[in-house]
């Protein structure tokens, strides 16, 4: 049914998008969540259901538009207003006190200036317009004079708001700043590329580039990119005789610019500094050369403006950089050392990795004594040879790797390091197809393979088998007591006692602890196969699409693509899984066995826990409309708890007119304050219909 919308629900829409707008800034740009996420989840889902009852509702700001569109044929470039314009670089204070001594001859009688340091974050620049308020593009840098829009792209990254938080936005703005990946996200990319046999990206400025430049959008919205702002352009910035109609949002130095984007709902980077001289900008480069390296993000430098725009102004351009910036970089974490030699590991997927043995060395605050050398592609690249001079390269946390090879100091009749023919493990031939980067091992029952699959199978995210960790693992399939995961749930106590340190006790444990594993859910089971492409995340959402393992093999790669947030790539590999006649097999030994491979009847009909479920409600002050017992009645019924007095396991504080010291405590304690409206949205309660007052 697709009746025309009445004003309730048009209203009801916009409270929705208010409210997700709302705990998604909390969340992404604050960090700091005021919502549970069941309770986001269920407003996301009546927002949904509205919208697809209601097509005529959907704008292109709305929360719901974020999952990302079917692929683009290709981007289109744009010419960009203002151009992008690189950074000088200066490569230790000296060189930026050498940049300040020119920048002052430029404008002789300047006295003391203002800079503003921030970090320099090693992302990629987006240039982002809104019109009216909304994002209408996104624009990568590209040469700096134009780039490609990427709109579809940038709607997908939650830091990046869909809207302007400002009841008056001039009619055009533009945004720009520094695109990147997360460490932790970055290293979870390259774990499953590898598994697909794709080269891992050098860095994470190349895996978010390369996200980026995706078209297909839907795997943009999987990859969780973020954002920080650093610059804004009014309408009439650039026009001296245009009038900005607001003068509160229009700042006049650098300070004041990031602090307006953090009011427009931006992610601006918090550890900026206003330094008062070269001084100060030498201890905030120097502090956070360190501390940098605990970031979640990569920093590969400092950048220092000029804080006042009139002197910006004055100071203009150069031919390619502005003349009041400039880029103080760090040294790349690299450093020299001895190949000793050269281990080969083959991975739950039967990829074989070179991984260096190296001398140990110093790098970025850690010692390094192993570092990845990739794949056979890269080890033939890298020329490398047994005690080869090598530059291993480190940043943040990622996994060090040889970056450099220094043949100039090779010694006489060094051997070249090849890939091996033959498994180190099972020594069965290995497999390396033309057009993937991975050498494989493809005997299914090699140990190594088996031995990854179980403790995969085993992790708490997946079938969760306290205990059965990689020692016993290696034992049992060193023993030729497991090939297969199925094996695990025909093992008996007088197969587990005779390994090595085991005895009657911890074998009753262990045995105790697969047995329980059989209650695990579907979508936790689904996730334990290993199938490529299929953590966590995929493995639920197909779970809940698919309730039944039948189901799901049974379909066809276009159907597994229609599930919300499922790409192309992932509906192949779970269509080819189901199409391998092992694989076929050891879904029958896993039902056999007594395995959940459906949804259960519960989680199919039973009604979801209630919105408020494990939470803890203080009530102070009056209410506008609610009684206290009714307020009580309405948090009981949504599946929260009222307690009397504020402390820290209160989850809210529920505050009215006169509210007291227990507010007070509450606000130092950091709990959420809530009104009686908050309340009513997050019950799902339904605003009694009232009658304006006008
Ligand atoms: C590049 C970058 C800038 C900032 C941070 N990270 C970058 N990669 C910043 O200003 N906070 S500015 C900039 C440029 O102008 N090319």
């Amino acid at each position: 049914m697709n009746q025309a919308a009445d004003d309730t629900t048009a209203a009801r829409v916009q409270t929705l998008r208010s409210q997700l707008q709302a705990a998604s800034y909390a969340y992404y740009v604050l960090d700091a969540p005021d919502l549970p996420d069941e309770v986001y989840d269920r407003l996301y889902r009546e927002l949904q259901d509205l919208e697809a009852a209601h097509p005529e509702l959907v704008t292109p700001d709305s929360p719901t538009q974020r999952v990302g569109e079917k692929p683009a044929a290709q981007f289109t470039s744009v010419r960009h207003n203002i151009p992008l314009y690189s950074l000088e670089n200066a490569f230790d204070v000296a060189e930026f006190r050498a940049w300040e001594d020119r920048w002052r001859r430029q404008a002789p009688e300047t006295g003391e200036v203002e800079y503003v340091a921030e970090l320099k974050i090693d992302g990629n620049a987006l240039a982002l317009t809104y019109e009216n308020g909304v994002l209408v593009r996104g624009v990568t840098r590209g040469d700096g004079i134009a780039g490609e829009d990427i709109t579809p792209n940038v709607r997908t990254i939650r830091s990046i708001p869909l809207r302007l938080n400002t009841d008056t936005p001039p009619p055009v703005v533009e945004v720009r700043g520094e695109a990147f990946l997360p460490l932790d996200v970055f290293e979870q990319i390259n774990a499953e590329r590898a598994e697909q046999g794709a080269a891992p990206f050098a860095n994470p400025r190349n895996a978010a580039a390369g996200t980026l430049r995706q078209l297909d959008s839907r795997i943009v919205a999987a990859r969780r990119l973020d954002f920080f702002a650093y610059t804004v352009y009014l309408e009439g910035d650039q026009n001296p005789k245009s009038k900005i109609q607001n003068p509160k949002l229009s700042p006049s130095t650098q300070w004041a610019a990031l602090e307006l984007l953090q009011t427009l709902g931006f992610r601006v980077n918090p550890n900026r500094q206003l330094c008062r001289s070269a001084d100060d900008v030498q201890a905030y480069y120097d502090d956070w050369a360190t501390r940098r390296l605990q970031l979640s993000y990569l920093t590969d430098g400092v950048v220092v403006k000029l804080n006042d725009f009139a002197l910006q102004q004055r100071l203009g351009f150069t031919q390619k950089f502005p003349r009041w910036a400039v880029a103080l970089k760090y040294p790349a974490e690299e450093a020299p050392t001895i190949l000793e030699n050269v281990s080969f590991q083959v991975g739950r997927t039967g990829a074989v990795t070179p991984v260096a043995e190296l001398r140990p060395v110093q790098l970025a605050g850690t010692t390094v004594a192993r570092a990845t050398l990739h794949n056979a592609d890269r080890l033939a690249e890298l020329d490398i040879h047994q005690g080869d001079t090598v530059i291993v390269r480190k940043a943040g946390e990622i996994i060090p790797e040889v970056v450099r090879v220094l043949g100039e100091l090779r010694p006489e009749n060094a051997i070249k390091v090849t890939m091996p023919t033959h498994c180190p493990q099972c020594s069965s031939a290995l497999d390396k197809p033309e057009d993937e980067a991975v050498t494989r091992c493809i005997n299914i029952s090699c140990p190594a393979i088996v031995q990854g699959a179980i403790i995969h199978w085993a992790r708490r995210d997946a079938l969760d088998i306290e205990g059965l960790g990689e020692k016993w693992v290696k034992q049992l399939v060193e023993q030729g007591l497991v090939q297969s995961v199925a094996d695990l749930y025909g093992l008996t106590e007088a197969d587990l006692e005779p390994l090595d340190r085991m005895g009657k006790r911890l074998a009753e444990k262990l045995l105790g602890a697969i047995a329980a594993s059989k209650t695990r859910p579907w979508a936790s089971v689904l996730y334990a196969l290993g199938i490529r492409h299929v953590g966590t995340v995929n493995a639920k959402t197909l779970a809940q699409h698919f309730p039944t393992v039948e189901a799901l093999a049974a379909a066809s790669p276009d159907e597994i693509e229609t599930v919300h947030t499922i790409g192309p790539e992932i509906a192949q590999a779970v269509f080819q899984w189901f199409r391998v006649p092992a694989n076929q097999t050891l879904i029958d030994r896993l039902r056999q066995a007594g395995l959940q491979l459906a949804a259960s009847p519960e989680a199919q009909s039973q009604p979801a826990p209630g919105p408020l479920a494990g939470k803890t409600f203080v009530l102070t002050g009056t209410l506008p409309t609610l009684t206290r017992p009714e307020a009580t009645a309405i948090i009981e019924a949504a599946g929260g708890k009222v307690t009397s007095s504020v402390s820290k396991t209160t989850d809210y504080l529920l505050a009215g007119e006169k509210a007291g010291s227990k507010l007070t405590k509450a606000e130092g304690l950091g709990i959420a304050i809530l009104t009686e409206a908050d309340l009513l949205a997050l019950a799902g309660e339904t605003q009694a219909q009232e009658t304006p007052i006008s």
